[in-house]
């Protein structure tokens, strides 16, 4: 073993569904990279991707009947495994395995637990096509802003693992299948209390061959950024934050009409702040202090006001019936609300999740 692993030995998982094609050319390129091991999860192709069993006497085939999936195939490989670092990419060649020497040895100088091959880091790429850049680009920003905002391509499945992490992932229930998977995978392992780091990949569009992206893992997707992140939190909080204005004005009005819409108004802000911190961004390592962070908050809930007026009033202007600009207003206003909450008032400390890109 030479290529700058050390003493360590590295194995590389590959699942795959009908990709003949790529895994011929494939496997004899990963040969040239003096890894230990090769394992090929294969959920029962009938492209006749068994043949190259034959042809591939050192590949270890796992063969799944009964069982489909992207995640549930590189969980398959990681029990198979016993290397000190594994590595899992992609069969269609969207992966680069000339990367792989250098994410290991980033691997194993960082000792990091996971290091996630990244395209929104400086010199990472991503040369997918047009579509499928924007559902990425898209995603990745939803997971900043629903998840831990440090891991800039949480849902990239080019990966090198520590023994420890895949370990840990091996005896892991329930991941979510697909794409969510690689959200799902990295959150439990910074929830766990391992390293992570990313490392500047050049992604391309696959080879040969047909995709297997669906409509479905796209629902899958929003749902899971929905409810197991802090979207759901952030809107419930902020219905709350209804609640409490309309009952301190109904309880105050009486007193003085004006002063009592004040009070209410500051009173479901301090509320919000309070659910918001020990509730929806309870697990962030914050970058402000407690003092900055109400601070900013009260500041930027004057904000929405404003964008829900200009939205409304140009909406108004341009035809829209009133009831309907005045919603879409509401909407803006929310949107910039959270975007403003989740990237700077609960945003992340900048060193949670370190990565390459100064290399
Ligand atoms: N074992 C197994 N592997 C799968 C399954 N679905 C996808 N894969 C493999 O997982 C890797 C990534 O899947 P792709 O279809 O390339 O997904 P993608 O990169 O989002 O889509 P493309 O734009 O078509 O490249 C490939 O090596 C696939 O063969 C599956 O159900 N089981
Ligand atoms: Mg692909």
């Amino acid at each position: 073993m030479d290529q700058g692993y050390g003493r360590f030995n590295i194995g590389v998982v590959i699942p795959t569904y009908n990709e003949y094609h790529n895994l011929i050319n494939l496997l004899p390129t990963l040969k040239n990279l003096d890894l230990d091991n090769v394992f090929v999860v294969d959920d029962d192709s009938q492209d006749g991707t068994c043949d190259l069993i034959s042809r591939f006497p050192d590949v270890k085939f796992v063969i799944r009947k009964n069982q489909r999936g992207l995640v549930s195939a590189e969980i398959e490989g990681m029990r198979h495994a016993e290397n000190d670092f594994l590595v899992v990419m992609d069969a269609d060649f969207s992966h680069d395995p000339s990367t792989i020497v250098n994410m290991v040895e980033y691997a194993i100088r960082s000792s990091a637990d996971v290091v996630v091959g990244s395209r929104y880091v400086k010199h990472g790429n991503n040369g997918d096509r047009f579509s499928r850049k924007v559902i990425s680009y898209v995603a990745n920003k939803l997971v900043n802003l629903s998840f831990h905002p440090a891991v800039k391509d949480a849902t990239s499945g080019f990966r090198v693992y520590s023994k420890k992490a895949y370990k840990f992932l091996s005896t892991e229930e329930k991941i979510k299948p697909g794409y969510t998977g690689q959200v799902d995978i990295l959150e439990r392992l910074i929830t766990a209390g391992f390293k992570c780091s990313e490392y500047p990949i050049s992604f391309t569009s696959r080879k040969t061959g047909r995709s297997k992206l669906k409509i479905r893992d796209l629902i899958d997707f929003f749902a899971f950024v929905t409810f197991r992140g802090n979207l759901l939190k952030y809107a419930i909080v902020g219905a709350s934050g209804i609640i409490v204005n309309e009952l301190v004005l109904y309880f105050l009005h009486g007193f003085h009409p004006v002063l009592a819409d004040l009070v209410a108004i500051e009173l479901s802000i301090t509320t919000n702040f309070f659910l918001n911190d020990l509730w929806t961004f309870k697990n962030r390592k914050k970058q402000f202090g407690f003092a900055k962070r109400i601070a900013l908050h009260n500041v930027f809930s004057m904000l929405p006001g404003a964008v829900n007026f200009i939205f409304y009033f140009s909406l108004y202007l341009k035809g829209f019936e009133y009831l309907d600009a005045n919603l879409l207003g509401i909407a803006a206003a929310y949107v910039v609300r959270y975007i403003l909450s989740s990237s700077i008032v609960w945003g992340e400390k900048k060193s949670k999740v370190k990565s390459a890109e100064g290399e």
